[in-house]
């Protein structure tokens, strides 16, 4: 059995939610904070979550589970079968994971965690989600999803695009993914619109209760 293990706050673990609902992969979820990363570092060796237990072993990283689960469960593939579209597929996730969702976590800590980040931390940051969002909406295809018909980026794009927004909303005061990428407001509409998605973001805001009522001191 697949055991998923993390917290529904995070948008790397509902990435990959999503992904075992869209594939029907069975699966059970188990509630891991970071917080408690010396329990768990020999499963995810950065102390991170989200990450995932197999009848073989433990794996870090969502992009390499996310790949594990498309090799090892074929019948509903979330690639394109072309091997150009799947490039391209895999393209745009790059982009969104390092260009954009990478370089707006910086702010997270000031945004969500009430601790605070540097100017020059915001103006770098600012500087580079200018262009890693640029990149995303030269890249995005809209037609209707992100890169074509439903795909592993859509998984993605959507988790990412949730938390920039929020994030560059709280410390910008102006949502950089509606500025820059701006077909990606009816895209997350029609997102919403897959059951699938409503049930991720459905247990996301119960955990992200849970996680309140803690109230612990996490930075992300
Ligand atoms: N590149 C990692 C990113 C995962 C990540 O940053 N997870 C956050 C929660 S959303 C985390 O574990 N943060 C705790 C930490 O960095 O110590 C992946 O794709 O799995």
């Amino acid at each position: 059995m697949i055991v998923l293990c993390g917290f529904g706050v995070s948008n790397y673990y509902n990435k990959l939610k999503l992904v075992l609902l869209e594939k029907a992969i069975p699966f059970e979820e188990r509630l891991v904070y970071p917080w408690q990363r010396e329990a768990f570092q020999t499963s995810s060796p950065l102390g991170k979550i989200p990450y995932l237990e197999t009848e073989h072993g433990d794996i870090s990283e969502s992009q390499a589970i996310l790949e594990y689960l498309e090799d090892a469960y074929p019948q509903t593939p979330l690639y394109p079968a072309d091997l150009f579209a799947r490039a391209k597929c895999r393209e745009v996730i790059q982009h969104l994971e390092f260009n954009a969702e990478w370089v707006a976590r910086r702010l997270y800590k000031e945004c969500f965690f009430g601790g605070s980040v540097s100017q020059e931390t915001k103006s770098e940051a600012h500087e580079r989600l200018t262009a890693g969002l640029a990149a995303i909406a030269r890249l995005a295809t809209f037609s209707p999803y992100i890169a074509g018909d439903f795909s592993a980026a859509d998984c993605v794009a959507y988790m990412h695009f949730f938390m920039i927004k929020a994030a560059t909303k709280a410390i910008y005061t102006e949502d950089m993914v509606e500025r820059h990428v701006p077909d990606a407001g009816a895209y997350m509409q029609l997102m919403e619109t897959r059951p699938h998605m409503r049930s991720v973001l459905a247990d996301r805001a119960k955990a992200l209760a849970a996680f309140r009522a803690l109230n612990v001191r996490y930075e992300g």
